[in-house]
């Protein structure tokens, strides 16, 4: 029942934003300077909101939201690099807001426009990937860790190498997000996600081919739905879309593998040219209101970086106490945040084609 409740959240989501000015894939129509009134564009994961506070920004400043998604790093990278289409608000990960910043896709905050800064824990705020938080505040965090489906694996898994177990032929999705899968593959084979050492980039991508007859689809943060529809059965996953699912099908597991993962925080930042750069500094700072950051993690169950939300008992005890959601220190240990390369980066972009057209053949 609360996972159809969700759905239809989800669809009615969905449906707004397809009634609205923009719809998916399409390009913002620039409007007004001034806020009262004018629309706010904002460009984010699909599953990673809780719609009523969509409604609550609208009520507020009287103002219209056009809500676009889009399904993995590279995908919002490749929207935004050619030139901006019109967002105001993007919600790229630590490291490809650093890679953003390193080509000046992204502007300065007015730090005065945000006091709700205030609230944020320690860990979050002036980071190596944004330094005094210039061109970004935290908007949620999580791990990526292994989805699956009990009934299908007769037991708990506990480590990445379910993933090219014979035993699931054809019968596991990976996500497709070269960053994200390709650091997973290394961290596994032991190396760092962010190496830019050649051969071990090679040797992630030579592991992943061998292993080809394992892999049913490239997945782009739908991991979880395909899991719940049995077209899968095990897949790396984004933690607080696999505790969504959960809520719907009891069978459905998540994992952070022994060998430890990658953690990301996700960032909220205005690209270089939006048109309404005041209002969504309002927009930032709005979802950085302890109530608000509460209301959008409880909703979709991903780390909160707001420690007065969490102080003040805002945030489900569940979660809280859920050591796959905010894991303790001894599983904070194994996790590793991934760094933005530099031009190392065309190793990877060179051995992920050459995964694709293995795949492909
Ligand atoms: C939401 C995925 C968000 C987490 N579907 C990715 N960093």
């Amino acid at each position: 029942m609360q996972f159809l409740k969700r759905w239809v959240i989800y669809a009615c989501l969905f449906l707004v934003a397809a009634l609205s000015v923009i719809s998916c894939n399409s390009t913002p129509q620039s409007t007004t300077v001034s806020t009262q009134g004018s629309t706010l564009n904002i460009y984010n994961w699909s599953t990673y909101i809780a719609p009523e506070v969509l409604e609550e920004f609208q009520k507020t400043y009287n103002v219209k939201i056009n809500y676009d998604n889009f399904d993995s790093e590279d995908a919002l990278y490749a929207k935004l690099k050619p030139g901006n289409p019109g967002y105001d608000v993007i919600f790229p990960s630590d490291y490809m807001l650093r890679r953003m910043i390193r080509e000046g896709m992204v502007i300065p905050l007015d730090q005065s426009k945000i006091p709700n800064k205030k609230h944020l824990e320690s860990k979050f705020v002036d980071t190596p990937y944004d330094p005094g938080n210039r061109y970004s505040m935290p908007y949620q965090w999580g791990t990526m860790g292994i989805g699956y489906n009990i009934k299908a694996t007769g037991g708990p898994l506990d480590s990445w190498s379910a993933l090219f177990d014979a035993k699931y032929r054809g019968r596991v999705g990976l996500m497709d997000e070269i960053r994200g899968t390709m650091g997973m593959v290394l961290l596994y084979l032991g190396y760092s996600p962010s190496t830019t050492n050649p051969g071990e980039i090679n040797q992630a991508r030579d592991f992943l081919i061998r292993h080809k007859d394992n892999i049913k689809a490239f997945v782009a943060d739908t991991g979880q739905e395909l899991l719940n529809q049995r077209e899968i059965d095990l897949t790396n996953e984004w933690s607080g879309d696999m505790f969504q699912a959960m809520e719907e099908n009891p069978d459905l597991r998540y994992v952070i593998p022994k060998e430890g993962t990658t953690v990301y925080t996700d960032l909220m930042a205005i690209p270089k040219g939006a048109p309404h750069k005041e209002l969504a500094e309002q927009f930032i700072n709005f979802i950085l209101e302890p109530k608000v950051g509460a209301t959008i993690s409880n909703f979709i169950h991903y780390g909160s970086p707001n420690l007065t939300a969490r102080t003040q008992g805002l945030i489900d005890a569940k979660d809280l106490e859920n050591p796959a959601i905010y894991p303790p220190p001894e599983i904070w240990a194994k996790l590793k945040y991934v760094d933005d390369v530099g031009p190392a980066l065309t190793l990877y972009d060179q051995a992920w084609t050459e995964v694709k057209a293995a795949f492909a053949s």
